[in-house]
């Protein structure tokens, strides 16, 4: 077995393959049809526990010209295919996030954006809050994931990802993928994200609490979107979902402010509202499904990490100088000497209580604090990249070795068999978010040791890293499949998704990313097919029954997106 990125490589960068046993190796011309002598350095890097055999990289990295290739050995095994050349992650970044456009509740797909994944308009009726007999409006918003559930935490880390991403490296985003919106004069990545941020905006109250999540009571069956016709409830207020909320506001306040300071100064004034709720509500108020509910829980016994994000947000975003707010924000911050210090003293202790609740090196795999259970580096990032350091220079670098010193514990991990900063215990459910996490961050330390610092080798080695977890995904793996529909000769097709397994196509919507191995068990078809014991990186099913380890959700594509839009060198 030869496993490659099948969707292709840089042709400046780094290109490994890997293969399970010694030999010779060529590559292969594919347009040609002839085998090309650029040598391929072969090192033994020992038998890798997460796949269950010995791992030979192939280092083909001389290989620059644009092309077709697949790599050969003399024992008569073939790699897949992969491209080289510069803008080799264009269409696929641009697939990961049309992606979205698909998951779109409340909304009629028109064959032009939606071609044969057309789709009438779904869950337009009320919304019953639980423990009321009030029924209200929750319009638009993403789909979670192969289930019709919108979950606030859920859509805020999906939109953080995107956004960020927007906000580091804007010139990586197109803004013709052919949405609706598309030609507007907006990027069509804040043009997604809005859809988002209007159905996050209507889950908040009057005194900035935000509710959890808007599903149905138990999960629809393998139906249409237009045909789920279950009652849908809105779950009670959390400080999880407030936290990420007040977060993803200040973010979007600050990049939709050239395009539409309207829109940007209401997310600011909900931002400060979920805040106040935030500073009134100290306790985590953690959310359990109740008696009967199945649905989607994102619990979290931690929320010090989502209030370090909350206020650190607010501490960079929330100027007392926008003078132009909303009156009622003005007097209540003159309540104390400045709003900033007591965003400035909220998230020192929010820090402090997450330090205290996550010692360091105490066996556990590290955190990487990119996904819904921990966003504790996006508070760093929010930190980090603020123009004015409103933390003060002590925090500034506090989070900045937070941040370096898990990039570097990743990195680190890269030594011995698969290149892949993965340990054993880390292919959890979504274990494909747990790959492309470490590449954002990885990715995030070198833009900080780029711009700050001008350590170029430093970064050099963590893009490096970063791809390396890319080209896992894509096909460089024990299972020799890539994890994002249509995009390779072995990319996998049949996801946990309602849509597809509903819609009478063959082929699932490209631009996917499949949760990926999961150790958990957590599925029937799962427990069926595979054996306890199997090395964690083939604890994988292509099935759509296998929830637990194929289903899609919005914040693992929007993870890779992340990283593969960074690495897009088409743009720029
Ligand atoms: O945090 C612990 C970690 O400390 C421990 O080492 C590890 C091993 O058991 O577990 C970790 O917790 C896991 C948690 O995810 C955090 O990653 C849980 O075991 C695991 O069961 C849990 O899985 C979540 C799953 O829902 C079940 O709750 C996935 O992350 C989450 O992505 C998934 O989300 C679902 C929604 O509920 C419904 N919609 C679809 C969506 C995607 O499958
Ligand atoms: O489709 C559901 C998926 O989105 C969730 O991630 C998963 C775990 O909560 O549950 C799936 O729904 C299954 C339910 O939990 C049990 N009955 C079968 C449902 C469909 O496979
Ligand atoms: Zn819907």
């Amino acid at each position: 077995m030869i496993v490659v990125n099948e969707t292709g490589y840089l042709p400046d960068s780094e290109k490994i393959a890997v293969s399970d046993e010694n030999g010779e190796f060529c590559i292969v011309d594919d347009n040609e049809r002839k085998k090309l002598d650029t040598p391929i350095a072969v090192t033994d890097a020992g038998y890798d526990e997460t796949a269950g055999h010995r791992v030979y990289r192939l280092d083909f990295s001389d290989l620059k010209d644009i092309g077709i290739y697949h790599i050969e050995s003399d024992k008569g095994e073939a790699s897949a295919s992969f491209k080289v050349e510069p803008g080799v992650y264009k269409t696929l970044k641009n697939a990961l996030q049309k992606f979205f456009y698909f998951q779109r509740c409340g909304m009629t797909l028109e064959e032009r954006y939606a071609g044969p994944f057309k789709r009438d308009i779904c869950h337009q009726g009320l919304s019953h809050i639980v423990g009321s007999e009030e029924k209200i409006s929750i319009p638009k918003g993403w789909h979670d994931a192969g289930d019709y559930g919108r979950y606030v935490s859920a859509g805020a880390v999906a939109v953080a990802h995107m956004l960020y991403a927007y906000e580091l490296f804007p010139g990586a985003f197109d803004d013709n993928i052919n949405i609706p919106e598309s030609g507007n004069g907006v990027p069509d990545i804040l043009n997604e994200c809005r859809y988002e941020l209007e159905f996050l905006s209507s889950m908040q109250d009057e005194d900035g609490g935000v509710h959890h999540k808007v599903t149905s009571w138990t999960f629809c069956g393998f139906v249409m979107p237009k045909d789920d016709d279950k009652e849908m409830f809105v779950f009670p207020v959390t400080s999880l979902s407030t936290a990420d909320f007040a977060a993803v506001m200040c973010i979007a306040s600050r990049v939709y402010e050239p395009y539409d300071p309207d829109f940007a100064r209401s997310c600011m004034h909900q931002a400060y509202l979920a805040g106040q709720w935030l500073m009134e509500h100290p306790d985590n108020t953690d959310f359990h499904d109740p008696e009967g509910c199945n649905t989607g829980e994102y619990t979290d016994p931690c929320d010090s990490d989502e209030r370090m994000w909350a206020y650190a947000e607010l501490m960079r975003t929330d100027y007392d100088i926008r003078q132009d707010m909303d009156r009622s924000m003005r007097t209540a911050g003159s309540k104390r000497e400045s709003r900033q210090e007591g965003y400035r003293q909220e998230f020192v202790s929010a820090l402090t209580a997450y330090e205290d609740s996550h010692p360091r090196y105490d066996g556990r795999s590290v955190d990487d604090g990119f996904g819904w259970n921990d966003v504790s580096s996006f508070a760093a990032i929010a930190v980090i990249f603020d123009p004015d350091k409103r933390s003060g220079e002590e925090l500034h670098d506090r989070m900045t070795a937070m941040l370096i010193s898990r990039a570097d514990e990743f990195a680190a991990m890269q030594e011995g068999g698969y290149p892949i900063s993965m340990k054993k215990e880390d292919f959890i459910w979504g274990s494909n978010m747990v790959m492309s996490n470490r590449a954002d961050i990885l990715i995030t330390a070198a833009l900080v040791l780029r711009q700050s610092m001008g350590a170029d080798d430093r970064a050099k080695a963590y893009e490096k890293a970063a791809l390396n977890q890319i080209h896992y995904i894509l096909g460089m793996n024990a299972m020799d499949i890539s994890y994002v529909t249509g995009f390779g000769d072995n990319a996998f097709k049949d996801p946990h998704n309602r849509v597809t397994i509903s819609d009478d196509i063959e082929r699932p919507i490209p631009g996917e990313l499949s949760g990926g191995p999961c150790i958990l068990f957590a599925d029937e078809k799962i427990k069926k097919h595979i054996k306890p014991g199997t090395p964690p990186q083939r604890c994988y099913l292509d099935h759509h029954l296998s929830y637990s380890s194929n289903e899609i959700t919005i914040y693992w594509n929007s993870s890779l997106l992340f990283a593969t839009a960074y690495f897009d060198r088409s743009t720029r």
